[in-house]
């Protein structure tokens, strides 16, 4: 590890329930570059322009949650997310890119569905960790943040079963890459793959170890609950999972910008 880390650690802007963020945020740790994390609540994250995760790093600025987790490969050595071999690693970019396209949008289409209605929920987890000023703006943001979510995810009902369908597709692909027994994506060890898959599944899994904000499994809908329960029983929900509690763990002192 090394020489391009700067001195001053890179400026990481997050909101609380994004599994976009969890998943720069745990590439981030995994390659142990320090970080201080900004999160915000939403629509004021739009402040720093665009969507979240972003990442700013000396004079270069990531706006993808992919082009981060490429950055702080490169600039902690390497070879740490995405494999040296050119062609393992196109195998690695291009199962996260599927997940980044297709699980992603789709997880998050679906769990809007089902929380949106929930008002209390969305304020508790919009608030979290965000600065106090910005907590108490949350009742009065909810509900152009609630209308703004339906309309840019287009949430309905239907778009919902559509949706978890398509997730139900990438679970079943999952599977069968699992059935010969192995234990990890590629490469046998960790990689960005297992890590987009695993943080982008979580809003279907919602995994102890995840730090995205998200409600209690036992405070939703009991159709939510019983969803990710039958997801939580199939080997790609459990392999998810043991990502999580194998290899979510914080190897560096991120901090988080202090409230304001
Ligand atoms: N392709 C982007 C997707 C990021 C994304 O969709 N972020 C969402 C949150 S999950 C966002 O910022 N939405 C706008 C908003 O909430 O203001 C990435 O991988 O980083």
């Amino acid at each position: 590890m090394t020489s391009g880390k700067h001195a001053t650690p890179p400026r990481f802007i997050t909101i609380p329930l994004s599994h976009y963020c969890e998943k720069a945020r745990w590439g981030l740790a995994r390659v142990a570059l320090p970080y201080r994390e900004e999160p915000h609540a939403p629509l004021l994250s739009r402040l720093a322009g665009g969507t979240v995760p972003v990442l700013v790093h000396g004079s270069s600025r990531f706006i993808d949650s992919t082009d981060i987790l490429v950055h702080a490969d490169s600039v902690c050595g390497g070879n740490l997310l995405y494999p040296r071999d050119a062609a393992l690693r196109s195998e690695v970019a291009s199962l996260e890119e599927r997940f980044d396209m297709e699980l992603g949008p789709h997880t998050r289409r679906w769990a809007y569905a089902h929380l949106l209605p929930h008002t209390e929920l969305l304020r508790s987890v919009w608030s979290r960790h965000v600065p106090r000023l910005e907590a108490s703006l949350v009742p009065v943001i909810a509900p152009i943040a609630r209308y703004l979510a339906r309309i840019s995810y287009r949430v309905t009902p239907e778009s919902a079963l559509r949706s978890l369908e398509r997730v139900r597709g990438v679970f079943r692909d999952v599977d069968a890459l699992l059935r010969d027994g192995r234990r990890f994506l590629v490469d046998q060890r960790f990689t960005a793959a297992d890590l987009a898959f695993a943080a982008l599944a979580a809003p279907i899994l919602f995994p102890a170890e995840c730090r995205a904000a998200h409600p209690a499994l036992d405070d939703v809908p009991a159709a939510m609950r019983d969803e990710v329960l039958r997801f939580r029983d199939t080997d790609a929900g459990r392999f998810a999972l043991r990502m999580f509690a194998q290899e979510r763990g914080d190897s560096q002192g991120s901090s988080v910008a202090p409230m304001r």
